[in-house]
């Protein structure tokens, strides 16, 4: 499998990038100098492009319940909306204070601090309107995915994750209290990818309750890959999984993870193609 993340995906990223471009072009904005600038300052993280994992795993779940992807791309994007208000906020000089992001200089370099925390707060509602507006067919499925999405964003989820590891002291972190803080931190979000998906797909509940349960190994599969990919056995990143238990147990850790992951998803029916590719690869990717 190449290791550039996104040819292993086909046309997958490019529909969802010119479904989030599109979003942009139609969003309709009152004639506010200011206003345009901030929706400058929202394109410019939000188009910037990252790997763009959790749109496509909703994606890739959605293709995995054969349904058409269509039906998924504004769930995808509503959570691409709040995953870049995330970073956009987390390098602020009040969190991680960075200078750089995907290569590119942080929002808030380019357009100042406080255009830069509107711009994410912006995003986070937009997620929601984008939600709301795009299945009010089925009010009762908007319903639900309005608020698996305000969950996993929230006190409960990312923001309560970042909370916690905003308080922890990085020298006495225990193996169980990275699980516990990346469970929210960054495995919420991954999570309500899939759980959401088997929503909008309209599967039943306790297909519903296994992707929520493969979601939640997925999530871990990726922050365990992320901080393999932070770490060098010279060079171990403070507060990591590898520093808590070493670079090889972490190797270890995310196989057994990742083994978890798949036998769920047998679980659920799906024992091959792209979803399943997409979790094997997780372990192998290079960024
Ligand atoms: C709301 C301030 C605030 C923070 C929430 C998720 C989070 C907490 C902060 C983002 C920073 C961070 C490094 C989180 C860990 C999760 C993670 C691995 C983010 C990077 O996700 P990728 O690799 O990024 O999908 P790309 O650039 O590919 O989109």
């Amino acid at each position: 499998m190449a290791n550039n993340f996104f040819d292993n995906f086909g046309q997958r990223k490019e529909i969802f990038d010119g479904y989030l471009e599109n979003y942009f072009a139609q969003l309709k904005l009152p004639k506010s100098e200011a206003v345009h600038d901030l929706k400058k300052a929202m394109e410019y993280s939000g188009l910037q492009g990252g790997k763009r994992f959790r749109p496509l795993l909703c994606i890739l779940t959605c293709e995995a319940f054969a349904v058409n992807p269509n039906q998924v791309l504004p769930l995808a994007a509503a959570v691409e909306m709040v995953h870049t208000y995330s970073l956009i906020h987390d390098d602020l000089p009040c969190m991680d204070n960075d200078d750089t992001r995907r290569g590119n200089p942080t929002n808030h370099k380019v357009f100042g601090e406080s255009t830069a925390l509107l711009a994410g707060d912006a995003l986070l509602a937009e997620a929601f309107t984008h939600l709301a507006k795009s299945y009010d067919v089925d009010p009762q499925m908007g319903l639900q995915l309005v608020r698996l999405l305000s969950e996993a964003a929230g006190i409960i989820g990312m923001v309560g994750g970042q909370a916690i590891d905003l308080r922890s002291k990085k020298a006495v972190l225990r193996v169980q209290d990275l699980n516990f803080m990346h469970s929210m931190k960054t495995g919420a979000l991954i999570r309500v990818c899939v759980e959401g998906t088997a929503v909008a797909c309209g599967l039943p509940r306790h297909k519903v309750e296994l992707a929520r349960e493969f979601g939640a190994h997925l999530g871990m599969a990726f922050q365990l890959k992320d901080d393999l990919l932070d770490s060098t056995h010279e060079k171990i990143e403070a507060g990591s999984f590898p520093s808590v238990i070493g670079m090889d147990e972490t190797h270890e850790y995310l196989s057994d993870v990742t083994d978890n992951a798949v036998e769920v998803l047998a679980e659920i029916g799906i024992k091959q193609g792209p979803l399943l590719d997409l979790v094997k690869f997780n372990q192998s990717r290079e960024q």
